[in-house]
């Protein structure tokens, strides 16, 4: 007697089914509220904190963040000592932000009645587990910091195919690494055809204020502006 072929069972679906509500419940606040909000993805340290806080300079009290990280308030903590609002999420040991986490950061924070223009929530350091992860955003970003190597983009497509907008990092050791811009942004366009590209330094700020125009002209897109 042969035994029954099993049957293949996707355990996957229905925690993404789930979370896809809750991000749609999420979305419905953005809406309500009128702020730009952006999922930010990237590996650990390409610099997305550093940028944030770089951008809070440039934003003001237009920009808000939530923080998602592993353990450990560090950088929410950076970015409330440089005068940014920020909620800190600890995952506890999940390599992404999910919907559910969000919606408790944005009670926390008061968003519903919060003048922020420019939501930004930096997912856990990854550039695979958060690109399955709907959050409600309007938006996913990818950064690429240079002394990661100009090889990613094709090594990781589920991100870099989804993305809006691609941040090629720390572009001020452009003089001290091999690292083909051009190549990066030719094998994104590979996979996608619906982003722009912005080339900047945390570091110096080069890019920075250019990169906060456009947020501020999409948020102003969302109100029909
Ligand atoms: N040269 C240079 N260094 C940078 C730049 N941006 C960030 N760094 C450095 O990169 C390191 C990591 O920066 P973070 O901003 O903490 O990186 P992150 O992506 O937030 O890291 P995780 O939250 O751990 O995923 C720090 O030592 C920063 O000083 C930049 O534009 N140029
Ligand atoms: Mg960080």
């Amino acid at each position: 007697m042969t035994s029954p072929t099993p049957k293949k069972v996707d355990i996957t679906k229905p925690v993404l089914s789930k979370n896809d509500a809750l991000a749609a419940s999420n979305r419905a606040r953005f809406a309500n509220t009128g702020a730009l909000v952006l999922n930010m993805i990237s590996s650990p340290g390409s610099g997305k904190t550093t940028l944030l806080e770089s951008m809070g300079r440039v934003l003001g009290g237009r920009l808000a963040v939530i923080e998602g990280d592993v353990r450990t308030q560090r950088d929410a903590d950076r970015l409330r000592a440089s005068g940014i609002r920020a909620d800190q999420i600890e995952t506890e040991g999940a390599c992404h932000l999910n919907a559910q986490r969000v919606a408790g950061a944005l009670d926390v924070m008061r968003f519903d009645d919060d003048p922020t223009e420019i939501l930004v929530i930096e997912n856990v350091g990854n550039l695979v587990c958060p690109s399955s992860f709907d959050l409600g955003e309007h938006m996913k970003l990818a950064l690429l910091s240079l002394p990661e190597g100009d090889d990613k983009v094709l090594k990781y497509p589920a991100i870099f195919g989804r993305i809006g907008v691609l941040l090629v990092t720390k572009i001020d050791l452009l003089p001290h690494l091999d690292f083909d811009v051009d190549r990066v942004v030719r094998e994104c366009a590979s996979l996608n055809d619906h982003f722009k590209t912005f080339r900047l330094s945390a570091k110096t700020g080069e890019g920075v204020a250019t990169f906060c125009d456009f947020l501020l002209a999409e948020r102003a897109k969302l109100a029909g502006g």
